[in-house]
């Protein structure tokens, strides 16, 4: 009887099979053993943390890249090779809330270089190089908290651009928070890439109303130069935004002239404002992590600045904004919003030349609305949040509260199809689909709840991402997968432009950590004081050395090993026991050094953590620890 409630209960919930044939989407997912899949597919690990890479069509998880959180499987974070990299102004910062992915692009197009993601908690933004799918550098952004609307780039990655979703002092200080008016600014960052190496600095910041800055996106094509930033709480309440930032009919998307920007700061129209942030950056060289400090930015104030900024009046708590292909709509997205509303670039132009404002806000004209609105779309679901472009004429759109994707034609405004979610949409993206060159031939839901899409798996079930086909006139649902911590935002880029860039192992000989042991003849363990340094390499099938004597209880041993393999996919790890550090994995080339302070005597084991070739088993090695006052000698083989 039991048994028969259960099963009953379970096909009542699952609602696979309500939604009908699958079959065909089947073998649009399929991909067969040894062959490729056509895009990569980059993730947000949202309060994961890190960035995770999936394969599409297939959804199979490839790599989580280690971010803003220490990963115990990497060593990331936890080596002392690492470790700059989660430093800030408040220390060593080991997790972050990581949102939204952001490929490089070369003149409007994703080009495989690099990926950007912001963390909003602490707030930085991280560059990856897409050669190794490594951290290459951490920028901590200053005068900002929650780093949400962040990082998008312009067209050709001339900056990464940011902007703060609380509003703070700037620079922060000690006040009454109901001061909240009269003391809370907001903040619009430009951080300027290198277009050769990537580096990131900041260049310049632009200081705005006390709202609070949700998303943003670079204008491309004739809106090449300008930048774009939806804002809330234009009532600047401090209290119950939920009822209070809900008041105005119209909050607003700010547009940004950054090339009159550059322009003013040329001239010394910037204030010099004193703050504290970290510049972080893995030399490959080297083979290790460096800190730097900064001490000051730069600020433009929009009342010394004319024409370097305008509000588009935007209904109703804009959320996301979005750029289309051509660069000339800009379309908003707004939770409380019964219309998507899309503006004109060339009728904002027009507007900006015959002064057409309804008023300013400290220093910023507001334009009138119906003179820069191209259109609006009418029904388009729920709770519009995101929209991306298949290159096609054709937007698609993600509504929340109706969990659907919505998709409309850019110029006549009408929905031409709509297909539900699973559940709860947050972001959408299509490969390339917030670039000039969409490849439209999926759109990918990010969806903030699973309900009973797969196995229960306790109090909480797993976060999900649904592939669907739209490279037809319907929209046809071709997978669910799941995915690691939020999926928040993604990007995608197809596989051959990475493929080409790929790096197999670091070369040894480029290697110039000072750490490093370039063959088992220089391999040795030396004492310096009461700190013992382990110069190890590893070797399939073995550590050398693999026995060292005379080290002591309370000793700060440092295992400094180099993995001497110049072959792709040759990883070796470490461990010892009682470790209460990590674990390091070290690539083919690489050095890497863990910290242990061994605080019982004893025979502690070493051994390779992973799986290296036949005879990993036998990758092993045993440290004898002694009593403070012993007095065994330091010796090793
Ligand atoms: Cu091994």
């Amino acid at each position: 009887m039991g048994v028969i409630i259960v099963s009953a209960a379970f096909s009542g919930c699952a609602p696979s099979n309500e939604e009908g044939d699958f079959s065909g989407a089947a073998s649009k997912v399929y991909v067969a053993p040894g062959k490729y899949d056509e895009f990569y597919a980059f993730m947000s690990g949202g309060f994961n943390g890190q960035l995770t890479v999936y394969g599409l069509p297939s959804g199979r998880l490839f790599k989580i890249i280690s971010v803003f959180s220490q990963n115990p499987e990497t060593g990331y974070g936890y080596s002392e090779e690492t470790k700059p990299m989660l430093m800030t102004s408040y220390g060593f910062v080991p997790w972050d809330d990581a949102h939204h992915p952001e490929l490089s692009q070369t003149d409007g197009v994703p080009d495989g270089r690099w990926i950007f993601i912001n963390a909003n908690n602490t707030t930085r933004v991280a560059r990856i190089d897409l050669s190794t799918f490594e951290t290459a550098e951490i920028i901590e952004i200053p005068n900002s908290a929650g780093n949400h609307g962040s990082p998008f780039v312009t067209e050709n990655t001339e900056y990464v651009i940011a902007s703060t979703r609380f509003s703070v002092p700037v620079p922060n200080r000690d006040v009454p928070i109901d001061s909240y008016k009269e003391n809370f600014k907001g903040t619009l960052s430009f951080i300027k890439v290198d277009p050769e190496k990537g580096n990131m600095e900041i260049a310049f910041q632009i200081l705005v109303p006390g709202f609070d800055y949700d998303l943003a996106h670079a204008g491309k094509g004739p809106s090449h130069g300008w930048a774009f930033f939806t804002s809330y709480n234009s009532e600047q309440a401090n209290t119950l935004l939920e009822i209070n930032a809900s008041q105005n009919d119209k909050d607003f998307i700010a547009a940004v002239n950054w090339k009159l920007a550059e322009k003013y700061l040329a001239e010394g129209k910037a204030k010099k404002i004193n703050t504290e942030y970290y510049r972080n950056y893995f030399d490959e060289d080297k083979q290790k992590a460096f800190s730097e400090k900064r001490s000051s930015v730069y600020v433009l104030n929009p009342k010394d600045c004319p024409g370097m900024i305008y509000y588009l009046p935007t209904p109703k708590s804009p959320h996301g904004v979005d750029v289309d292909p051509t660069g000339e709509y800009i379309v908003a997205g707004g939770k409380l919003a019964t219309v998507i509303p899309v503006h004109s670039f060339s009728k904002m132009l027009k507007a900006i030349e015959n002064k057409e404002f309804d008023g300013e806000i400290d220093g910023i004209p507001i334009l009138k609305y119906d003179a820069v609105i191209a259109g609006e779309v009418e029904n388009p679901g729920l709770g519009p949040l995101h929209t991306e472009f298949d290159g096609k004429g054709y937007a698609y759109t993600s509504a929340f509260i109706s969990s659907e994707i919505v998709k409309w034609k850019l110029g006549t405004w009408e929905v031409v199809d709509r297909i539900p979610t699973y559940y709860s949409i947050g972001h959408l993206m299509i490969p390339g689909g917030d670039s000039k060159k969409p490849w439209g031939k999926y759109v990918v839901a990010l969806n903030k709840i699973t309900k009973d899409r797969y196995l229960p798996t306790g109090p909480e079930l797993c976060q999900s991402a649904q592939l669907i086909d739209i490279s037809g006139d319907k929209m046809q649902l071709l997978l669910d997968f799941p995915t690691i911590g939020e999926p928040h935002y993604a990007q995608g880029i197809p596989a051959e432009i990475l493929m080409k860039r790929n790096k197999k192992f670091y070369e040894l000989e480029k290697n110039s950590h000072p750490d490093k042991t370039a063959s088992e003849k220089e391999t040795r363990v030396e004492r310096k004081g009461n700190e013992i340094h382990v110069y190890m390499t590893a070797t399939r099938t073995h550590f050398k050395p693999d026995n060292i004597e005379g080290v002591k209880v309370g000793d700060r041993v440092y295992f400094h090993i180099t993995n001497l393999e110049q072959d792709w996919d040759i990883p070796h790890g470490f461990a010892v026991k009682g470790l209460n550090n990590s674990e390091l994995l070290i690539m083919p080339g690489q050095t890497k050094t863990i910290e242990w302070v061994p605080q019982k005597e004893g025979i502690y084991p070493f051994y390779c953590t992973d799986f290296c070739s036949a005879l990993h088993q036998e990758m092993q090695g045993y440290v004898r620890v002694s009593s403070k006052n012993s007095n065994v000698e330091l010796s090793f083989n």
